[in-house]
């Protein structure tokens, strides 16, 4: 298996996790997104919309952390990544895209270059854009989370899919400067993460 990575790729960190939690071995190519090797012929091939990560299974082509983790997940399904029941299935999931679908996609570099290049943003507005989004997403997990369904991790007492859409997150906004004080359950939750040697290993700091 062939992970397209970059160690800063909040989304490529995601699926380091998922690998790491069900201990399957890979190879990593990396795609050096301030090289924009991303952008080559030869790894438009692999993901023709050039964003990092991907996945290469034999013959198989996955791009879109979401899709390959739960890729992983039919086809080595355990230890899970998702709870047995419909109900819980869907709230992990809720979880899982609320950071990916509404939060993180706000903050890229392309949409970055794209304020600082068309409208003459700063680099401070910048910052101040994607920390407005960061925090927009991370304190509605906050809301969300107060649940009796959370447990030490987003859902339960095992980490699941949520988890590994959260502590990414969590990492990149910290980076950047984010508080977390009036989070209480995100900074928990994303604590007890960094404690597993699966988050620990997927890190950016040990890639
Ligand atoms: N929804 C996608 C997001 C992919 C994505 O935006 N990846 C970023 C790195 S975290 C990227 O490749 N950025 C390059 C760019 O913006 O040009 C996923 O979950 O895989």
């Amino acid at each position: 298996m062939i992970l397209h990575d970059y160690f800063r790729s909040s989304s490529a960190f995601r699926v380091r996790i998922a690998l790491n939690i069900k201990g399957i071995g890979y190879e990593t190519k990396v795609q050096d997104l301030d090289q924009q090797s991303n952008r080559s012929k030869g790894y438009l091939r692999v993901n023709g919309f050039g964003l990092i990560p991907a996945l290469e299974d034999g013959e198989v082509r996955i791009a879109q952390s979401g899709a390959i983790i739960e890729y992983l997940e039919e086809k080595y399904s355990s230890p899970a990544l998702l709870p047995l029941d419909p109900a819980g299935r869907a709230r992990v999931r809720s979880l899982f895209y609320q950071i990916v679908c509404d939060t993180h996609p706000l903050t890229t570099r392309r949409v970055a270059s794209y304020l600082q290049q068309n409208i003459n943003a700063t680099q401070n507005d910048v910052s101040m854009w994607k920390l407005a989004w960061l925090r927009d997403g991370l304190m509605g997990m906050e809301e969300v989370l107060a649940s009796n369904s959370t447990g030490d991790f987003c859902h339960g007492n095992q980490p699941t899919l949520a988890d590994i859409g959260l502590a990414p997150q969590v990492y990149s906004a910290l980076s950047l400067g984010l508080r977390l004080d009036d989070m209480p359950t995100v900074s928990r939750i994303y604590s007890m993460c960094l404690e597993l040697p699966a988050f620990q290993r997927a890190h950016p700091d040990n890639c």
